[in-house]
């Protein structure tokens, strides 16, 4: 059957690869960043290698207008969504709490939180007219273990843990899955945005050993949300076969 798939942060890393992944199984797709021009090329690539329908929503989550303004913008054939991709989300800075950056503090709680809420209240009602809804939340290890200089993005993935199991508990009445996918260290921009463009420094993480690529985790993804309409897959945790928590990995 085919869906409706939203996907949020869907420039770059795992968004841009849970896109491929749907697109290869002919879904119609939504797709939403900041990068407008990423979004136009990657709705184009889409759209010539598999034939498939995409609309971009170019917004930032943490603008909670822009949000809602984006979400209702959309025309009427594309307001039935069956899956939700809560993927848009960061770590900024890497220092010790006492030496922590207020502003990287305010954009991780601001994008990896209240984006998160932001998104999925526009996105609820739209779900509703779905025969298989289903949400699916890109946690991190990140939210399972604190580790250091990890304190408030772990604070972040640990309140999308709870958002998850709290969703779940709400949703039940509507029939809509509620899935949480927590990867390890995954290869994509992610290191850089930690690092503001310090590739040397983004490289370092990915040094010495094999991590997970973002077409690990969509794969992941995908067999979540393809599994028959009885079954849940509440929570996965997905790590690189080195890295046994966040603090531990074998180089
Ligand atoms: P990337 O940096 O490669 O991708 C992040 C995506 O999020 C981009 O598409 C970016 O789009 C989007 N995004 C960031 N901020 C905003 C914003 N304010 N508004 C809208 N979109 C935004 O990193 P990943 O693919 O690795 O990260 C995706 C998710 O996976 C994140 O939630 C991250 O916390 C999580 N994760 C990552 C792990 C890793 O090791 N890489 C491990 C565990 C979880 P744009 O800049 O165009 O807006
Ligand atoms: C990203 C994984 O371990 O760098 O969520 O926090 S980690």
């Amino acid at each position: 059957m085919q869906k409706t798939i939203f996907i949020t942060g869907a420039t770059s890393g795992i968004g841009k690869a849970c896109a491929k992944a749907f697109a290869r199984d002919n879904h119609r797709l939504i797709l939403t960043g900041r990068r407008l021009e990423r979004l136009e090329i990657e709705a184009d690539n889409l759209t010539k290698q598999f034939g498939v329908e995409v609309f971009t929503l170019n917004f930032d989550v943490r603008d909670r207008d822009a949000v809602q303004n984006a979400i209702e913008s959309l025309p009427n054939n594309w307001k039935n969504i069956d899956i939700l991709i809560n993927n848009a989300g960061l770590a900024a800075g890497s220092d010790p709490i006492q030496d922590g950056n207020i502003d990287d503090w305010e954009a991780m709680i601001d994008t990896n939180v209240k984006g998160l809420l932001y998104v999925s209240k526009s996105i609820f009602p739209l779900l509703l007219k779905s025969e298989c809804p289903h949400i699916v939340n890109i946690g991190s290890i990140a939210g399972k273990e604190v580790y250091s200089k990890g304190n408030v993005y772990c604070a972040t993935k640990f309140a999308v843990d709870a958002l998850t199991r709290g969703m779940r508990i709400d949703m039940l009445a509507h029939g809509i899955k509620v899935s949480q996918i927590a990867p390890g260290a995954v290869e994509t921009e992610f290191s850089e945005v930690r690092f503001k463009g310090d590739i040397v420094a983004a490289a370092n993480v990915y040094k010495g050993f094999f991590p997970l690529q973002a077409e690990d985790v969509a794969n992941a993804v995908f067999w979540v949300t393809g599994l028959p309409a009885h079954v849940n897959i509440n929570d996965l945790v997905i790590m690189p076969i080195a890295q046994a928590s966040p603090g531990y990995i074998h180089k």
